[in-house]
């Protein structure tokens, strides 16, 4: 037999492996300072903004793959565009672009996406892919003090098939990144606690900066961001351009940061 070129491991020792790691790291991150829900561009980019700053940041993804709308520019074509100033946030994840006019810059889907990823992860973010956020932890004064879980294969089947309780995952505060559906918020008002306006018909030109403008704590410990604050606030949604998920991810990261810090 010739030499092998893999070191020595058995199947008992992969399985170990990944046991062992997964719940060190859950059982870590059942407790966090900042909870994202939804791996698309805002959420992404704010968990990026929070871990490189030392916060601990946990973001939950009910799909296997992270990115949400940011691979696809719109109308299955792979090219995303954003608007002056977010080209300074490409430039600064390191993701090629191209100027397409004065003020509008087009860069590769999967490639754009894959980098902002990276920087999340690079950044220490860690990811609960295949989670579902079911519900909210609320406490004194209805305060959201975390998420209800659950396993989105466990959610997908049939309720007399897989009748199983989530779990819950605590954090001083939990964004709202889920995108159109805005389903933190969803939950929120299935309490009569807010009230969603639901998104508007498309106008890119005023969009952008209303959903940058009304990023921030729309309720005790809940921070709203991305497509999310267009449809809590009734404004225009703005269509394949996705300068407004970046800056409202990094602004929602900034108004975070200074509750953390109070
Ligand atoms: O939809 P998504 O990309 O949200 P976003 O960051 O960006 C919106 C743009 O992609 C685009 C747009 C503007 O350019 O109109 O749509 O606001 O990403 C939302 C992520 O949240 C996940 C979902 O799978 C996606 O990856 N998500 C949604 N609901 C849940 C969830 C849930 N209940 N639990 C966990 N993840």
């Amino acid at each position: 037999m010739t030499e092998k070129i893999f070191s020595k491991a058995s199947e008992k020792d992969v399985t170990r492996a990944i046991v062992s790691e997964f719940s060190k790291q859950f059982s870590e991150y059942v407790e966090s300072d900042v909870i994202v829900v939804g791996g698309g561009p805002s959420g992404l980019m704010a968990g990026r903004e929070l871990a490189s700053k030392g916060v601990k940041v946990l973001i939950v993804e009910r799909n296997n793959y992270l990115g949400g709308g940011f691979w696809i520019g719109g109308y299955l074509m792979n090219k995303v565009t954003v608007r002056e100033p977010a080209q300074h946030i490409l430039s600064e994840l390191q993701i090629p672009f191209k100027k397409y006019m004065e003020g509008l810059y087009v860069a590769d889907g999967p490639h754009a996406c894959s980098k902002l990823i990276a920087a999340a992860c690079d950044a220490g973010v860690i990811i609960a892919n295949m989670t579902i956020y079911e519900d909210l932890v609320l406490r004194e004064n209805n305060r959201v003090s975390g998420v209800v879980v659950n396993w989105t294969p466990v959610r997908a089947l049939p309720r007399e098939i897989t009748c199983v309780d989530p779990v819950a995952m605590e954090s001083k505060l939990v964004i709202d990144a889920t995108g159109h559906d805005a389903c933190v918020v969803t939950t929120l008002e299935e309490r009569g606690l807010i009230k969603k306006a639901g998104f508007g018909a498309m106008w890119v030109e005023q969009s952008e900066d209303l959903l940058v403008e009304h990023t921030g704590e729309v309720h005790p410990g809940l921070i709203v961001m991305g497509m999310s604050v267009s449809t809590t606030f009734g404004l225009p949604r703005m269509g394949p351009t996705f300068g407004s998920m970046l800056l409202s991810g990094k602004k929602g990261a900034e108004i975070a940061l200074e509750k953390l810090n109070q």
